[in-house]
């Protein structure tokens, strides 16, 4: 079932909670190709979530800042093609919401461990604004913040459980948001982590 959460945002609950089994595996193997790494922040600051990325182009951060990079920059090499299952989820979420012919180019795999946070930030490496993110939530259950236009604007708190799949678009794509330090915990699927998936249009 699909819950609003504002303009251009909503919650497809449990949507992948069928096929999240699958959805671990490929993490499983595409980070035996990109480990997971904390990111440095262009402030010198080491990030509590670790990532890798795959598709055509993953996220990187370091002193010279964010951006988009076709290069994994731990090995060299191109990040690890995007496994069929996630883009075809990613567009089907999009769809659902309103935001047809959505193709990912890049994922982004964040995976939390008890007290990793996200602080309140934009999504704004991205070339083209008009797509919109998919995030699939996977494991451990996460406390998302959702804020407005302005990082001093009121923030919504949005329980994320294993399986659901948000998408933000439209008006809520540039919102600021983050993700409250995960709680300590064991999920069947992941153990003690939360694993998001973030596909986003990024060249
Ligand atoms: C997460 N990740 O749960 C979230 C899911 C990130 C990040 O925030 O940057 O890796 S993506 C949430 C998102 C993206 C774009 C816009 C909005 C939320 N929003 O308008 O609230 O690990
Ligand atoms: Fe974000």
């Amino acid at each position: 079932w699909l819950e609003a959460l504002g303009p251009g945002a909503l919650v497809w609950r449990g949507g992948a909670a069928a096929e999240a089994a699958a959805l671990l595996a490929e993490v499983q193997a595409l980070v035996a190709q990109a480990p997971f790494r904390h990111p440095v922040t262009p402030g010198g600051f080491r990030m509590s979530v670790a990532m890798s990325n795959c598709g055509a182009l993953g996220w990187v951060s370091d002193a010279r800042g964010y951006r988009y990079d076709a290069v994994d920059p731990d090995s060299g090499r191109p990040w690890p093609t995007m496994p069929r299952r996630f883009g075809e989820l990613a567009a089907r979420a999009a769809a659902q919401a309103g935001y047809p012919g959505f193709a990912p180019d890049a994922c982004l795999i964040n995976r939390y461990e008890p007290g990793a946070r996200l602080s309140l930030h934009q999504d704004r490496n991205e070339r083209d604004f008009s797509a919109p993110i998919v995030s699939v939530s996977l494991g451990l259950p996460a406390v998302f913040l959702f804020g407005g236009g302005r990082r001093s604007d009121p923030t919504t708190r949005v329980p994320l459980v294993h399986g659901d799949v948000a998408v933000w678009g439209g008006p809520s794509r540039l919102r600021y948001h983050g993700v409250l330090a995960l709680k300590d915990g064991e999920h069947a699927a992941t153990g003690n982590c939360r694993i998001n998936l973030t596909f986003r249009r990024a060249g």
